[in-house]
């Protein structure tokens, strides 16, 4: 229906007090950039439209967002959780499950590398603060600056798909999370840590395309274009 152009679907966050749907536009522009048409996937409690989602779009983004639930990977919340929004979790949760069941292709943002670990059996921090002794000395993730700052760089392992993608080593990445994995899900591998040992990047590598990231590059690409690889390689896939 869209002239064979790859279509990408793309969760939104919801907004209780204004009850909305929304999304950030350098997603959805980074998809244009990229030559396939982005579809905003709504906040919806009617779970047939998320089976038709999956169907309509040939590649998923879980973007950034709020906490999910802890009980989704078996803990209570803590005071130092933040926001819940629980028809996202359901929803996403389920997206990100189904997307692996079928091998359609994955790029989780942000929120979205935790959905995708949470989804396929791992865990997360509720806070890397507040779950890691003081001695680990972490670096600044919730940054204070523009959203295209690249504050804190990560170190890539050979032969992941994220090397795949970027081709380095070593890269440079803005950073906007006071989460990030602990357990990582079986059958996934770390791709990226920051110099501190905190998870950045992990990947399926039995699947077609598979891949969170900790950070934001929908918000790095308009000042520096390699940050457009990660949506150039999910569209490549589908
Ligand atoms: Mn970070």
């Amino acid at each position: 229906m869209f002239k064979g152009k790859p279509v990408i679907g793309i969760t939104t966050a919801f907004d209780f007090e204004k009850s909305t749907s929304n999304l950030r536009d350098d997603y959805y522009e980074a998809i244009i950039q990229c030559g396939a048409v982005p579809v905003l996937i709504p906040v919806t409690e009617v779970k047939s439209v998320w089976v038709e989602y999956l169907d309509i779009c040939d590649g998923i983004i879980l973007s950034g967002g709020p906490d999910i639930d802890a009980a989704y990977f078996g803990q209570s919340n803590m005071p130092y959780a933040k926001e819940i929004s629980p028809i996202r979790d359901s929803m996403e949760i389920f997206l990100a499950s189904q997307a692996l069941a079928v091998d359609k292709p994955l790029l989780g943002i942000c929120r979205g590398i935790q959905v995708i670990n949470i989804a396929a059996g791992g865990s997360i921090f509720q806070d890397i603060y507040a779950e890691n002794s003081p001695d680990k000395k972490l670096l600044q993730h919730n940054q204070q600056g523009p959203r295209w700052f690249q504050i804190h760089s990560i170190n890539i392992v050979n032969d992941t798909c994220l090397f795949s993608v970027f081709g380095k080593e070593r890269i440079k990445v803005n950073s906007f999370h006071h989460q990030a994995v602990s357990g990582v899900a079986p059958g996934f591998t770390v791709n990226a840590c920051s110099d501190d040992g905190i998870i950045e990047a992990i990947s399926n590598e039995s699947k077609k395309f598979v891949l969170g990231v900790q950070w934001h590059p929908e918000n790095l690409w308009r000042k520096d274009k390699i940050h457009l690889k990660p949506f150039e390689r999910l569209i490549s896939v589908c």
